[in-house]
């Protein structure tokens, strides 16, 4: 009964977003309610994603990211169109275009995988996906993400607190870093093969530890309540709202705690334009840009959708006091 009540919902007359946000509603009313009425919804190509190929997963990862809840966190901005989501995205291993990823990530193989943890913890090694993600609680948060380049979107992620799962390891004393790599694999990813790549693969990223253990920092394994396209970083990526879009290392095959601040891809290979940090700050300008505005996804020709950009991507409120003191022109 339920389930026919919602899927007689007139798609033509509600967007994609709101047919989207209803259904993760009746999804949660039905989970509350102990039944598994939900459940062949699953496998269902869902409306939201219109005619975008939805990729599939492991059963016990969808059905995993099927039961996330969703944390409210104050977003008030529209949804990124899911289609957008993931046919226009940077992922360098795969080509410079934006269209590259959505062609070619089909190569990646996301399953089954393992994550390595290394350095200053009490317990290290390497662990299957599933194990990992059985230690932690899977919730959905909607965040703006706010590319360098002056584009950003606003994507319901599913994953977890980065801290939830880092805490578990016991890192030491000695672990003032947190140090991220992808997949090196050029049989998946063409472009590692490549002559023309200015990154020196794998693709690095780091955060400060305060960084890595804030609530907002999350892994993620889905979006739009569905298993991570490869294209958007597949089978676990990192998102961190308040920085700019390369901070977010996608595919992650390894997880460091070190000592020093851990070298990262585009400080390597343009240190003059990309720093460490990286917080979103319309003030800062990059060397050839202005980042005061940016164009929020969809944007068109006649519509291009240029809003101002906010300090720490609007996230000041949780994020600030980690900076405090702290010359954000030279540590950009
Ligand atoms: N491994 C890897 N991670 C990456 C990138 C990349 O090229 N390789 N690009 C980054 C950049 S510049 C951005 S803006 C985001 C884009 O994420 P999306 O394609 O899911 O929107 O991924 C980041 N993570
Ligand atoms: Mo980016």
């Amino acid at each position: 009964m339920l389930i026919k009540q919602t899927e007689s919902v007139s798609e033509n007359d509600v967007t994609p977003e709101a047919v989207y946000r209803d259904r993760r509603r009746f999804m949660r009313m039905a989970l509350a309610g102990g039944a598994l009425a939900a459940a062949p919804l699953a496998g269902a190509k869902p409306s939201f994603v219109a005619d975008a190929p939805v990729q599939t997963g492991p059963a016990w990862l969808s059905q995993r990211i099927e039961e996330a809840q969703a944390q409210q966190t104050p977003v008030e901005d529209k949804l990124t169109p899911y289609e957008h989501v993931t046919s226009y995205n940077n992922f360098y291993e795969f080509g410079y275009d934006k269209s590259d990823p959505a062609k070619h990530a089909s190569a990646l193989k996301p399953h089954p995988w393992k994550v390595e943890i290394a350095g200053h913890a009490e317990k290290t090694g390497r662990f299957n996906l599933e194990d990992l993600l059985g230690k932690v609680t899977l919730t959905e948060r909607v965040y703006r993400l706010r590319c360098v380049e002056a584009w950003s979107m606003v994507i319901p992620w599913v994953g977890f607190e980065l801290g939830e799962l880092l805490k578990q390891f016991q890192p030491s004393s000695k672990a003032k870093y947190v140090a991220f790599e992808t997949l090196y694999a050029p049989e998946q990813m063409r472009a590692q093969g490549s002559a023309f790549s200015t990154i020196d693969w794998p693709y690095r990223e780091g955060l400060r530890m305060d960084e890595a253990m804030n609530p907002l920092t999350l892994l993620a394994v889905g979006l739009y309540g569905k298993v991570l396209p490869n294209q958007n970083g597949a089978p676990l990526r990192l998102v961190v709202p308040w920085k700019y879009g390369f901070k977010s290392i996608k595919s992650i095959v390894k997880i460091e705690f070190t000592e020093k601040e851990p070298p990262t891809s585009w400080n390597i290979s343009a240190p003059n334009e990309y720093g460490f940090y990286a917080n979103v700050n319309p003030k800062v300008s990059h060397p050839r840009w202005s980042q005061a505005s940016e164009r929020r996804l969809p944007s068109g020709l006649f519509s291009p959708n240029i809003i101002d950009t906010q300090m720490f991507n609007g996230y000041g409120e949780q994020v600030a006091h980690l900076y405090k003191g702290m010359d954000l022109r030279k540590y950009y």
